[in-house]
């Protein structure tokens, strides 16, 4: 044999060899895949209802009833139908907002607690059909279901279980009748993906004119598994809410606040008490699938009262509502309350239209989509269950772990320098919840840096954190019920959010400047001209001296976005000051300089009530300030007021009195002139507050000086 045949032998040896080798290598690749096994599912899982309705992530409550017509929360029942006379209502100027919001469907208030029907009902006269609108011939429910149905929403329906109007509440008659009324709402509109039982339930009301305390058992009462029962028959798909009686399908989260527990198991147990944290946080071992879905209205209250027109929410606090509701495991409800004409008022509109367009710029680009993904485990090293699931933008594919680890770590690879400062993460939840804790870090400069640490997640969870840039993101799965299984991995580079900066003066003179987010970098002026990236960027409170004027802008270097001017004004420092006569220490957040601090008399006082105020020395005065208490309930807002001055804390002089004008519909700053004086001391004193009681809160006073 020559050298030359010798070699192509070898070489022919060679390449069968190898050849060989490859398909023996493929073929055991290929059969070790198709025997691993996905995961079992691992506690309870959802159904398939829960299924479809966890991906409606975002929807609306709609609060219309005769309480929009009587500026109330609750009805009593005896309120007159004939109020109810919307001239321009439009359900569709409702769907379309919903729509363009971003939302999957609507929930309408069928029947609040007093106990009128917004349609025709035939068990009750209490309805819509004797109201003057639509010559007594509408039917809201109708016109919503048209509505959603023409821009592609889903209806679902709130029906309270308690009446305050009908004779029979409390006695077995009343369940026969609620049942009918559930019965024609969710027969004749078509298909309903959601029934809310709200958990009010029981206490005094007309009852038919009996005016009457019904107290009931909210366990037995309503008979709740029989009535689950007809609601399934009805509408087989639909899911159900219930805050009170029997566990249903979706849980209330606790508070209509706006947020869920950081940690948020969609878990319960099926029977026993649910106390307020469990309804929260869930159940890390329940023995139920009962996720949590986040209720909570644009505005303060659930119906429209005139006077929050200016309290709708802003963006920020939206988007913290996001990020705390559907960034968390849950859905989110978002009421719109109806004003009285029928329609959605424009502020209502414009703050949903913001929030809408948010969340869609911020999940627009996925940056983890076109990147390299490794994991630490891979279940069996089968490609079905490879990291690269997590971003291949199909939600029935996911990465699985073996079944003996619960710790695991997935990466990222974005092949250059990437910034973000959004990361999403969704576990297949078909197989059950797992993970119980993560945390998220970023390569920077060949460095691991932790940029985030969380609990649970669930079918969804949105962290966010500071930008950074990265060339990887590593997302480590710390502790896990079992294998971590997750189908997808979204990072983002959200946009910023530039709000106008708050400007405060503490009681030592102290300016401090604060950015509404953390990246923006702040300019400002005190010569009252207006503020560009050319004048002094704050780096620190200041002090100050007298008189000043500040006007500020928020300014983020990456995007080169301002945000609005903030101006405000100061008169005194307050340093030497003193409150007079009341032991509470708390009382000094009056003069602390900080609006979001706020004191109220003590629970005795009588009106009228003085605040007595020593400056420390004479001053030149030319008016007073009053901010009232910004809380949402019972904030003691005064009204009609006398202020007076002293040199010696005995001999008063008033100055001043009057009325704090349209202070309850915007409660904001109260600014009062007067003739210049001298004074040492002074005293304001509180006549009437906005609610008829002695009830009397301050965030802040201040004087003005010449
Ligand atoms: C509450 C009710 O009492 C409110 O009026 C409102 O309907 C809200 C959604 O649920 O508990």
């Amino acid at each position: 044999m020559n050298q030359s045949l010798l070699k192509s032998n070898k070489r022919n040896n060679m390449i069968r060899y190898f050849l060989c080798g490859f398909i023996i290598c493929i073929c055991s690749i290929g059969c070790s895949h198709a025997q691993v096994k996905a995961p079992a599912p691992y506690g309870p899982v959802p159904n398939e209802n829960q299924l479809r309705w966890q991906e409606m992530e975002f929807y609306a409550f709609i609060h219309f009833s005769l309480n929009t017509y009587t500026d109330q929360s609750w009805g009593y029942g005896s309120e007159d139908v004939n109020l109810f006379n919307p001239k321009d209502l439009d359900c569709r100027q409702w769907a379309r907002i919903c729509k363009e919001a971003g939302m999957t469907g609507v929930i309408l208030v069928a029947k609040h607690h007093c106990g009128f029907c917004v349609w025709p009902s035939k068990y009750t006269e209490y309805s819509v059909k004797n109201s003057p609108w639509r010559d007594g011939k509408g039917d809201l429910v109708r016109e919503m279901a048209d509505a959603c149905k023409e821009y592609g929403l889903k209806l679902g329906i709130y029906v309270s279980p308690w009446d305050r109007n009908h004779p029979e509440y409390g006695r077995p008659e009343y369940i026969t009748y609620f049942r009918n009324q559930l019965t024609e709402v969710l027969t004749n509109y078509g298909q309903i993906f959601e029934v809310w039982f709200d958990g009010a339930n029981g206490g005094t009301g007309y009852y038919g004119g009996a005016n009457g305390n019904r107290r009931i058992d909210r366990t037995t009462y309503y008979d709740w598994s029989n009535t689950y029962k007809l609601i399934r028959k009805l509408q087989p798909d639909i899911v159900i809410w219930n805050d009170g009686g029997d566990r249903a399908d979706l849980r209330w989260v606790g508070t209509e606040a706006g947020y869920v527990g950081e940690t948020n198991w969609s878990l319960l147990n099926a029977k026993g008490d649910v106390p307020y944290n469990m309804l929260h946080y869930g159940v890390e071992n329940g023995d139920s699938w009962v996720p949590g879905e986040v209720n909570t209205s644009i505005r303060p209250e659930w119906f429209y009262h005139p006077s929050e027109d200016t309290r709708v929410k802003t963006l920020p606090m939206l988007m913290d509502t996001y990020y705390n509701s559907v960034g968390r495991n849950a859905t989110l409800l978002l009421n719109f309350p109806i004003m009285p004409n029928g329609l959605i008022h424009k502020n209502d509109e414009k703050a949903a239209m913001e929030f809408g367009k948010m969340i869609k710029e911020t999940f627009a680009v996925n940056l983890a989509g076109k990147t390299k993904a490794d994991a630490s485990n891979v279940r069996g090293n089968a490609k079905k269950f490879a990291a690269a699931n997590t971003i291949d933008s199909n939600k029935e594919t996911y990465w699985a772990a073996d079944d003996d680890v619960n710790t695991a770590s997935l990466t990222i690879d974005f092949g250059k320098p990437t910034k973000f400062n959004c990361f999403l993460a969704q576990e297949y939840i078909r197989l059950g919840q797992r993970v119980k804790a993560f945390t998220v870090e970023a390569l920077v400069d060949g460095n691991w840096k932790e940029l985030a640490k969380a609990t649970t997640i669930g079918y969804k969870r949105i962290l966010r954190f500071p930008t950074v840039e990265a060339t990887q993101l590593r997302f480590n799965i710390t502790d896990s019920k079992s294998c971590p299984v997750i189908s997808n991995i979204g990072i983002y580079n959200a946009p910023q959010i530039l709000m106008s900066p708050s400007i405060i003066r503490n009681q030592a003179g102290e300016i401090t400047i604060t950015p509404a987010d953390t990246e923006s970098d702040i300019y400002y002026t005190m010569d009252s001209s207006e503020p560009t990236t050319n004048s002094k960027k704050y780096s620190g409170s200041f002090k100050t001296e007298g008189k000043v004027q500040v006007s500020a802008i928020a300014y983020e270097p990456a995007s080169g976005k301002s945000s609005p001017v903030t101006n405000e004004q100061f008169d005194l420092p307050r340093t030497d000051w003193r409150i007079l006569g009341i032991s509470d220490n708390r009382a000094s957040v009056i003069i602390d300089g900080n609006p979001s601090t706020a004191w109220h008399q003590p629970r005795n006082t009588r009106l009228p009530a003085d605040l007595v105020i020593d400056m420390g020395k004479e001053q030149a005065l030319c008016g007073f300030r009053y901010y009232p208490d910004q809380t949402m309930w019972g904030p003691g807002i005064i009204t009609q007021y006398e202020f007076y001055v002293s040199n010696d804390n005995a001999e008063w002089k008033l100055v001043d009195h009057g009325e704090f004008s349209n202070i309850k519909n915007n409660p904001t700053w109260q600014t009062k002139k007067f003739e210049p004086v001298i004074a040492h001391y002074i005293k304001l004193r509180a006549l009437k507050n906005t609610e008829n009681n002695n009830n009397l809160g301050y965030a802040e006073v201040d004087v003005i000086i010449e």
